[in-house]
């Protein structure tokens, strides 16, 4: 039998499963044999400036090539460091791969310096953690990354000790069929399921994250054109149906902006919605609800009448037959459309508003002929960037909601323009959150990323700074001197603006789109009206 190291074989699985590039900050270790096996098999390694990025970055890349994301770290510090964003992928679903380094036992026995339990620290987090010491290596490899790409998608931890990345093994095939079956979907429930539908006068449909599997959409919209129904999407299956379609009606959160339009459905149709994605709030809705999804998801909000679980794609397909008009009329939906989006309007401020930060982008980007994608950072800002950003298809915005955690839009936007270079990708970021991933922004100078970072500097940390004054609590611990980004940028080797007004601001963003490599905007903007636009928007 052909014997290879097993950082061979980790390489040769990656490369099988179309990993394009590695993120990541490596150790002096297994790192390295890692790094070389994956060279020779002509993956890249990027190299990023913290490990929790590198992460976000795999998870992204994992998303957007519908692919495993691939991250390496160091151990000790570097596992510890890429923590929250192994958090992010398995709350936000990515399926990714966690490569770190180790100690092999011999050490452990004298070791104590950068030592804990790397597996113990990761494991609620990573849906499996190895050290890739079994008998069947090649097996174990394959099945790690057969249960990330098993719904609900998630990371899974590799431990390679010390020289263990250059033991050989037998060369095996890890990318043959793994033990984990797949789920097909009962027949009594899809039927249960199709009457429902069928038989209901007003559904509506809300879709969610899984709903950007392949082959989802087309069918989602073909259900929803049947029916003549409207259509929400949560954050991350935003753009799932084009957000110009005449049904669709806006975003879905359980929170109080929609419930006008969700209140008078009699069958709310749930497509890929993982209970993830909802705010921290109870289900206010009493109508039935069919739940068609990967899988079943063991905390929910809500008792479906009929639950569907399996390929979401062939579900769709099956149920989409002998559907006929609800009795929603187009302007209805319109309707609700246009005063879902009123409630999410940004008050009138003086100076720059996040509102118009994300339309004169959007605008921007239309006069310049060029369709980014975006991704967009936690934080108040996020309100508007998601309400006004008009998107067509399944991932033109990348956010972390599952986790809902800042410095996320930067690495999702790096990772974007090195999944597709010639479309710009554009990050909506507050300042707080850019302010703990800045050392990024060298990444993207270094990789020549064709990408824009737009900063909503308002000094704060305005969606906590709201909730404190909601409380009546003085003004603490929230906000700072603003620090110069344009300079800071430029510093670095980007392109930096500064600017504090609409006209400067669109004609900043259009140079930016235009820029091949990348720019960041200092958008100077009023956060006066966050605390309204939040109340209006959850309720
Ligand atoms: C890593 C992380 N730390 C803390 C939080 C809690 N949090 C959510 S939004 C927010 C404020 C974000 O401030 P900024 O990035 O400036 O955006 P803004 O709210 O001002 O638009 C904080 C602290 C979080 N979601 N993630």
């Amino acid at each position: 039998m052909q014997q290879v190291t097993i950082a061979e074989l980790l390489a040769d699985a990656l490369a099988a499963h179309g990993v394009a590039r590695i993120f990541g900050v490596p150790g002096g270790g297994s790192s390295l044999d890692v790094m070389e096996a994956a060279a020779d098999r002509g993956i890249e390694f990027v190299l990023t400036r913290t490990e929790s990025a590198a992460v976000m970055m795999a998870a992204a890349t994992a998303d957007l090539a519908g692919t495993l994301g691939a991250a390496l770290t160091t151990k000790g510090p570097g596992v510890a460091n890429a923590a929250n964003g192994v958090a992010c992928a398995a709350l936000d679903r990515s399926p990714v791969m966690l490569i770190t380094d180790g100690f092999t036992a011999q050490e452990s026995g004298y070791v104590t310096h950068q030592v804990f339990d790397q597996g113990g620290m990761l494991a609620p987090v990573v849906k499996r953690s190895s050290r890739l010491e079994s008998e069947d290596v090649a097996a174990e490899i394959r099945d790690l990354i057969a249960l990330a790409k098993t719904p609900p998608f998630g990371p899974v931890h590799v431990e390679i000790a010390g020289p263990h990345g250059r033991k050989a093994v037998a060369a095996g095939r890890s990318e043959g069929k793994s033990g984990i079956a797949e789920a097909g979907i009962a027949a009594d429930t899809l039927n249960r399921a199709g009457e429902l539908i069928r038989n209901a006068s007003r559904p509506v449909i809300v879709a969610g994250l899984e709903a950007r599997g392949a082959g989802v959409a087309p069918r989602l919209r073909a259900m929803a054109e049947a029916l003549r129904c409207p259509v929400l999407t949560t954050y991350k299956a935003k753009g799932v149906l084009d957000d110009q379609h005449e049904q669709y009606v806006g975003i879905f959160t359980s929170g109080n902006a929609e419930s006008e339009c969700v209140g008078k459905a009699d069958l709310i149709v749930l497509v890929g919605l993982d209970p993830v994605e909802l705010l921290r709030i109870p289900w206010r809705y009493e109508c039935p609800v069919v739940d068609i999804g990967e899988v079943r998801h063991p905390v929910h909000y809500v008792e479906p009448a009929a639950g569907a679980y399996g390929p979401i794609a062939a579900a769709l397909a099956r149920l989409n037959n002998g559907l006929s008009e609800s009795d929603w009329r187009l302007s209805e939906i319109a309707e609700l459309r246009r005063r879902l989006a009123a409630r999410l309007e940004y008050p009138e401020c003086s100076g720059l508003g996040p509102q118009q930060v994300v339309e004169l982008a959007a605008r921007a980007a239309s006069d310049v002929g060029v369709s980014p994608r975006i991704a967009v950072d936690a934080g108040a800002h996020m309100f508007s960037a998601m309400a006004f950003w008009p998107a067509a298809r399944a991932q033109d915005v990348l956010i972390s909601n599952g986790l809902a955690t800042m410095a996320y839009a930067l690495p999702a936007a790096i990772a974007s323009a090195l999944h597709e270079p010639q479309r710009p990708a554009v990050a909506f970021t507050g300042d707080g959150g850019l302010l703990m991933c800045l050392g990024e922004l060298s990444v993207a100078v270094q990789q020549a990323a064709r990408l824009v970072v737009i900063v909503f500097n308002d000094q704060s940390l305005s969606l906590i700074d709201i909730k404190q004054q909601q409380r009546g609590l003085p003004e603490r611990g929230v906000r700072w001197q603003p620090p110069d980004f344009a300079a800071t940028m430029e510093g670095l080797g980007g392109r930096g603006f500064r600017v504090d007004n609409a006209a400067d601001y669109h004609a900043a963003v259009a140079e930016a789109l235009r820029n091949e490599g990348p720019s960041l905007i200092d958008a100077r903007v009023n956060p006066e009206g966050y605390l309204a636009q939040m109340e209006s928007l959850r309720g």
